[in-house]
Parts: structure tokens; C-alpha cells; sequence
């Protein structure tokens, strides 16, 4: 992937960043998990997870305002043209495996870790479940509300009101989860780390956190983490001067129709 002089700078402030937590790593590898991001919610979730387990990684951005998620070597990697994605070198028998889809890399690196994401099958089941509401629910029905409501070329009034509602709906099913429960399942895991991000952006979302106490109690309590904090700032500096109202990043962006190559 060809990176410009500004990603590798900051490449390489990420990878500074990071370092501590390789020196301090009980289970390092030899080589670093590759991550190819962009700060956005979608990334969070693996760069919270990566230092949350302290394993050391290097960051690859991906500038999906500038359609570096189109490039051939990235679509091996990552077919759906979405970050975020890794390659971890030190892979199931000890060869490389490259992994798309945040829930999926998740679980891997849970997996790989036996950290956020119980071994027993009743506790599993319990970060699955929400891990997946997080997936098919939260985040789609979030990223939708966010196109109509800040980017639509058209102000649609029906689908703004639709998927508000629905981003609603999800914050009282959360909410509700919350009442009698630290985190989503339990104990703090990868379903936490999958939403966290989404639900940050309650206002922008044109939601009242207020009428979520107990929802807004757990995004306290995950947003005091400081490995969370770390994996939400990280790489900020690389979105500055993206202007996602600029017409040549939104014909990057939205209109996307079947690649025939
Ligand atoms: N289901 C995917 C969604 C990832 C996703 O939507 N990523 C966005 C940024 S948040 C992206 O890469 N967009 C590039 C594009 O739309 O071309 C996952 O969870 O990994």
C-alpha cells in the first residue's frame, strides 16, 4: 500500500505510541499485528482491543476519504473494501492469517488472547449475543442515521425519523441490559469494545443520553479505561482536514456499486 509522507509520520507516532505496550506485553510476538485503520467507530473497536490485551501492533492507515480502501492489495486483504482489517504474522500455525470484518477480528484476537472473551460456552454465548446485536444492530443502524441526518445530498425527513427511531430503540434495549449488569455481558468484554464508540456519538446521533441512565453510567465507566482512551485516539491526527462534505470524498464514499474486478 503506497503511503504518502503525513501517514507515514503518522505510522510511525502510532507505532511510538504503541511500543510501551509491547515492552510490557506478557505474550508478545515476534512480529507486530498489522492494522489497517482509520479513526472511526468500526476502527475503535480493534485498536481498543489491541491494547487492551497489550499486544503490539503497527498501524497501516487506510484513507478511506481518499479510496485507499479500493487498492488491490488491500482488497486482498479486506474484500468488502471496509477497514478495519489485520494480518497477523504469527497466525494459526505459526503462519500469517489476514482477517476482515470487526466481529470476526475480534473474536480472533479474544480468541488468540484469552482476554475479553470467556472460553465457558454460557459466557460466550452472552459476548456473542451482544457482539452481534452490536454488528447487525447498533452500528449499521447508526451509520445509516448518520449518512441521512449529516451527509445526504437530499434532506430526507422519512428516513432520518427512521433511523433515529431505531437508534433509539437500541439505546432502550441497551439501557435496559444495563439496569442490573456492569457491562453487556457481564463482565467487561469485545461486545463492550464493539459499541463503545457508536454510542459516544449519542448527539450527533440526536439522542438524549439523559433519558439512558444506566447506558450512560456504562459509557462512563468503559470511556475511564485507559487502554479505551488510547485505542480512541488513535491515529485523530490523520483525520484532520478531511472534509466529508467535500464532494470529491463523498463520490469516493457513497454511490458504490458492484466492483466487476
Ligand atoms: N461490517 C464492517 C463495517 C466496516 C465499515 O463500515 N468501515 C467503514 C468505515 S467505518 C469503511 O471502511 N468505509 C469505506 C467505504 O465506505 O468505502 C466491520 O465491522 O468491519
Amino acid at each position: 500500500m503506497a503511503r504518502g509522507k503525513a501517514k507515514r509520520a503518522a505510522t510511525a507516532k502510532a507505532a511510538k505510541r504503541a511500543k510501551p505496550r509491547s515492552k510490557t506485553s506478557a505474550k508478545t510476538t515476534a512480529k507486530p499485528i498489522e492494522l489497517y485503520y482509520w479513526p472511526t467507530p468500526n476502527g475503535f473497536k480493534i485498536s481498543i482491543m489491541l491494547e487492551e490485551c497489550r499486544l503490539p501492533y503497527s498501524l497501516i492507515p487506510v484513507n478511506i476519504s481518499k479510496g485507499e480502501q479500493f487498492k488491490p492489495d488491500f482488497l486482498k486483504i479486506a474484500p468488502n473494501n471496509r477497514m478495519p482489517a489485520i494480518i497477523d504474522p504469527a497466525g494459526p500455525g505459526g503462519r500469517p492469517i489476514a482477517i476482515f470484518e470487526s466481529g470476526a477480528i475480534l473474536q480472533y484476537l479474544g480468541r488468540k488472547t484469552g482476554k475479553f472473551y470467556p472460553r465457558e460456552e454460557r459466557a460466550r454465548v452472552e459476548v456473542e449475543q451482544w457482539l452481534f446485536w452490536q454488528m447487525g444492530g447498533l452500528g449499521p443502524m447508526a451509520g445509516q442515521l448518520n449518512h441521512f441526518k449529516h451527509y445526504a445530498r437530499e434532506t430526507l425527513a422519512y428516513a432520518i425519523k427512521r433511523y433515529e427511531d431505531e437508534v433509539n430503540r437500541l439505546y432502550g434495549v441497551m439501557n435496559i441490559r444495563l439496569t442490573d449488569r456492569e457491562f453487556l455481558a457481564g463482565k467487561y468484554s469485545i461486545a463492550d469494545m464493539a459499541c463503545v464508540g457508536w454510542a459516544n456519538l449519542w448527539e450527533r446521533q440526536g439522542q438524549d443520553i439523559n433519558q439512558f441512565p444506566h447506558l450512560k453510567r456504562w459509557l462512563e465507566t468503559v470511556k475511564a479505561r485507559p487502554a479505551v482512551q488510547r485505542g480512541m485516539a488513535l491515529g485523530r491526527e490523520l483525520r484532520q482536514g478531511v472534509d466529508m462534505k467535500d464532494p470529491k470524498v463523498q463520490a469516493v464514499l457513497f454511490g458504490q456499486r458492484a466492483r466487476t474486478g
